[in-house]
């Protein structure tokens, strides 16, 4: 049976691959941070074959320990600050974390498992936020990287320790840039999912605006399950690389918001969205597009779910949620 640690276990990429690797057969493992996590209980009630482990991505012996524990032959690293707009309000905890973070995994398998036939893959969660200010679209493997946050300074210093104990010491380190990918899993704190939230609650009389900051960004938006299908397939391979994933359809907030209220046949939008400076960030990224032709050709990887469908996946299932929770 083979062995996988899943760092950020308790979030909507950590959450979807957990349930992949167990229908797959593996024994999983999940790292949780924090003392008694409210989120663990969320994991378990989901998938109870994981095994919840302790561990923090500020402490390396914690790490060294898990590696030790679960003798893994994969290790996804999905954890981190996640939230661009808060990373301007905590760069350090962000840079930390997201970044550092990223390294402190790296040595304890390199630690753990020496350097010689070391045989624990590695994936490392970057992000198209590293692309920020785009040099070319649409982006791909060789685009250059122009970060616009603390969040994208952190995934670029990941990213390249990930190229960097590939090179230096062997490791099967992969790096997958994921473009935006939501699911009804997805924070209330990202732009998808507080409108689908938002346009359920308006739907049954919960709430009257949404509130949002900039309507002209555009995004290259897919569906979590499919891309942690990626994740695992990057694994797969005999030769560990980057790959960028993302649908190659871009799409504006205002376009996410027409798709949202339509679903609920709420109609005009404009009705029921605000725009507020609060929800602006001091730098933006303004529109992102992937190119994700390596990883079709390599991976035989291409999304299911489009757009709309997405859009409309997770406005019914906070339609549903917000009128159980109102019962
Ligand atoms: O949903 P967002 O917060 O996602 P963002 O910043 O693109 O980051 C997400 O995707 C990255 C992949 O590229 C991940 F690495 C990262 O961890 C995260 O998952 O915002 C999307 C866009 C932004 O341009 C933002 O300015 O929507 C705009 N937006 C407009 N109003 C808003 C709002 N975003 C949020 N969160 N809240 C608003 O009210």
């Amino acid at each position: 049976m083979p062995r996988a640690l899943i760092t950020g276990i308790d979030g909507q990429d950590g959450r979807y691959l957990a349930e992949l690797l167990v229908s797959r057969g593996y024994e999983t493992f999940g790292m949780i941070r924090g003392q008694n996590n409210p989120r663990a209980q969320i994991v378990r009630d989901e998938t109870p074959a994981v095994e919840l482990i302790e561990g923090d991505l500020q402490d390396l012996s914690s790490l060294i320990a898990a590696v030790e524990y679960v003798q893994p032959d994969e290790v996804y690293n999905l954890g981190a600050i996640s939230f661009v707009a808060l990373s301007f309000r905590q760069p350090e905890l962000t840079a930390d974390i997201t970044g550092l973070g990223v390294l402190r995994m790296l040595e304890a398998i390199r630690v753990v498992g020496g350097t010689q036939d070391n045989r624990v893959r590695f994936y490392q969660a970057s992000s198209s936020e590293m692309f920020g200010k785009v040099r070319q679209t649409p982006q791909n493997e060789e685009t250059s990287f122009h970060p616009r946050s603390p969040y994208g300074a952190a995934k670029v210093f990941g990213h390249y320790t990930t190229v960097n104990y590939r090179e230096s010491y062997g490791l099967h380190a992969t790096s997958g840039i994921l473009f935006n990918h939501e699911s009804p899993r997805r924070g209330l704190e990202f732009v998808t999912r507080k409108v689908s939230n938002g346009v359920a609650r308006i739907k049954l009389g919960l709430q009257e605006k949404i509130t949002l900051g900039n309507l002209e960004a555009a995004r290259d938006w897919g569906f979590a399950g499919d891309y942690v299908e990626a994740m695992w397939l990057m694994l797969q391979q005999d030769e560990p690389d980057d790959y960028v994933i993302a649908t190659g359809e871009t799409h504006s907030v205002r376009e996410l918001l027409e798709l949202a209220f339509a679903a609920a046949e709420l109609e005009p939008w404009e009705n029921y969205v605000d725009s507020d400076e609060r929800f602006m960030r001091p730098a933006e990224v303004d529109i992102l597009t992937g190119d994700a032709t390596k990883a079709r050709t390599r991976l035989g990887w291409k999304p299911k779910v489009s757009f709309p469908e997405l859009v409309r996946m997770m406005v019914e299932s906070d339609l549903a949620e917000e009128a159980r929770k109102a019962r």
